[in-house]
């Protein structure tokens, strides 16, 4: 099996987190590595299939020459030797230690040198003896807060973006498939209800007794360490990101039964098992039973049925009022990928884009798009190359020779403009006015007050030229919190005014999150779905913004983008 981004990404971090230990010097090159695993946790190519095509990977943003080098080394031999070179150097604990908050390199260099500290649990021994504290700049304070963080990360096992599991999710999927005596195999739990980010992976299998699926299950090659084994389930932990797979093989006719338990959620599961106890039934991972009489379990079906409900699809399986909905005939008709018609935010390499404006066009016309709006970054954002107004007034007449040129699928002029810290927008209204669509967007003064915050994007919005707001709430999953905002004064605002609100599809934003989108619509808010693709690949990350919307429970009305270019017109220019 070849390596997946996922866990090409995982080396560069784990690269990263070496350097920092041993205080790599420079602190460009360990920012670089950083920035490698996040355009590949991002991309929607597969890097070894790349390689194999010796396609140039140097047009990949914030991929270098070196870079390059390094991820054909990963796919053609399995490994890294930089990284096998600063793993001896450095001792395993250490680097743990890292994620520590409050630890930076240098700090863990005195623990190691004065007090012998190697790993998170020397660090809690000694600062539970009060040994830190008498470390010149540690202090009791430090010393307690470093308990804190110990304990908390104990907790907070790390989740991994949905989007970076799913070529290995599929890769396992496949070779399972293939076993002897397997029927089906699905990815169940979160990944299946397509959470934004999963803690593991739940493969449920349908096998003939005494098959061997479970055994060839922790010899396939990414299981790097097994935590459980039996003929009917299985626990390992995988190579290079450590994520963890569970397997659980039930016969096909409890495969409906085992298939809703295991994709949950939990919520939901006990939700559902309540209104059984409720109605005389019993439900668990073998079927549904009325007293000792089995009713069904084969299918998915079959379980909602005893219920007198439809099936309901995953995405909406966490127990916020969807069992109410499907008793009462009202599950929303969800929006899926085909019902969105075109894609309203990507760049070029007019700003931060690694592809041409043609480039763009040709690949979002192969996805079956209608149109494509072309929305390049405003000159604020600077390390962006955004644009001034005479270079987009450039882009606008290479926009207009482009439709000129083609019949059957139209390029959008547009941008992203960036909303300054007063609220203003970054070009003058008349360039403005001289586009189809206009996106704004917060990229900067993260840290005002919610007040301030507030107005700053309400009086954005109050500019009779803007369509779109884009990722309204600029967390970064794992990363950067949302910034503080009266999130119920811009819905409001925005249904009041007719402005849509982005659902953004990158992996590490997927803003708005499903549960803002659910308010949003209830709100009568209009919604955009968007891949703010960087590249040509980056365009089939609507997907996981269509997700989203569906674990939000849009509908595809909701959507300005399910409309056709004549509709969304009409839409537009009713602002
Ligand atoms: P994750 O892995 O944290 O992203 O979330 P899930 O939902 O995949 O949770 P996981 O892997 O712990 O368990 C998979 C499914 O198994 C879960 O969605 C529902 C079911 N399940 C696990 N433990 C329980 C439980 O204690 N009660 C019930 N009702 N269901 C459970
Ligand atoms: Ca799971
Ligand atoms: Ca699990």
């Amino acid at each position: 099996m070849a390596v997946t981004n996922g866990e090409i990404a995982a080396i560069f971090d784990q690269l990263a987190d070496l350097l920092e230990v041993e205080g790599e010097e420079n602190p460009f090159r360990i920012r670089a590595y950083r920035n490698a695993a996040r355009v590949i946790r991002g991309l929607d190519r597969n890097l070894a299939q790349m390689v194999a095509k010796r396609e140039d990977l140097e047009a990949l943003p914030r991929i270098g020459h070196e870079l390059a080098a390094k991820i054909r080394e990963i796919v053609e031999t399995g490994r890294l030797r930089t990284l096998e070179r600063h793993r001896r150097a450095v001792p395993r604990g250490l680097a743990e230690l890292l994620r520590v908050p409050g630890l930076g390199p240098k700090r863990i260099q005195r623990l190691r040198e004065q007090l012998g500290i190697e790993n998170l649990r020397d660090l809690e021994k000694a600062a539970r003896e009060g040994r830190l504290q008498k470390l010149s700049g540690f202090g009791a304070k430090t010393e307690q807060n470093i308990l804190r963080e110990i304990e908390a990360l104990d907790r907070r096992t790390r989740r991994f973006l949905r989007a970076e599991v799913e070529e290995m999710a599929e890769a396992l999927r496949s070779y399972l498939a293939k076993q002897a005596g397997v029927d089906e195999v699905v990815v169940a739990g979160s990944y299946r209800r397509w959470k934004e980010t999963v803690g593991d992976l739940d493969i449920l299998v349908t096998a003939a007794p005494n098959s061997a699926v479970s055994d060839a299950f922790i010899a396939h090659e990414a299981v790097e360490r097994v935590l459980s084994h039996g003929d009917t389930r299985a626990s390992v932990v995988l190579r290079h990101t450590g994520l963890q797979v569970d397997l659980r093989v039930v016969p096909q006719q409890s495969f409906g039964a085992a298939l809703h338990y295991f994709t949950g959620s939990r919520a939901h599961n006990i939700a559902l098992r309540r209104m059984a106890r409720e109605q005389g039934l019993k439900i668990n991972e073998y079927g549904i039973f009325r007293g000792d009489r089995r009713l069904g379990g084969e299918t998915e079906e079959a379980i909602y049925r005893q219920f007198g409900m439809p099936w309901i699809t995953p995405e909406l399986r966490e127990d916020r009022g969807e069992l109410q909905a499907a008793l009462a005939g009202e599950l929303p008709e969800l929006i899926t990928l085909e019902d969105l018609k075109g894609d309203l935010h990507c760049h070029t390499t007019a700003t931060d884009g690694s592809a041409s404006l043609d480039e763009m066009a040709d690949a979002a016309r192969a996805l079956g798009h209608q149109y494509l709006a072309i929305t390049d970054h405003s000159h604020h954002l600077t390390v962006a190359h955004g644009q001034n107004a005479e270079a987009v007034a450039r882009q606008i007449e290479a926009i207009d020779a482009w439709n000129a040129r083609h019949r059957g699928f139209r390029l959008l002029k547009g941008v992203e403009v960036d909303i300054l810290d007063d609220g203003r927008l970054d070009l003058p209204d008349q360039t403005l006015a001289r586009l189809d669509i206009v996106v704004a967007a917060i990229h900067s003064e993260f840290g005002l007050s919610r007040t301030k915050q507030t107005q700053r994007l309400l009086r954005a919005m109050d500019n009779p030229k803007v369509h779109i707001i884009a990722h309204p709430t600029g967390r970064l999953i794992g990363r950067r919190p949302a910034y503080d905002l009266d999130i119920d004064r811009v819905l409001a605002h925005a249904a009041g005014i007719g402005v849509a609100l982005e659902i953004n599809s990158q992996p590490e934003r997927l803003d708005l999150n499903d549960e803002l989108a659910r308010a949003a619509i209830e709100q009568g808010v209009l919604l955009a779905i968007s891949s703010d693709a960087h590249s040509t690949a980056q365009l089939g990350l609507l997907r996981h913004g269509a997700a989203q919307a569906r674990r939000g429970w849009v509908e595809a009305a909701n959507v300005i983008n399910s409309r056709s270019w004549t509709r969304l017109r009409k839409l537009l220019r009713s602002r």
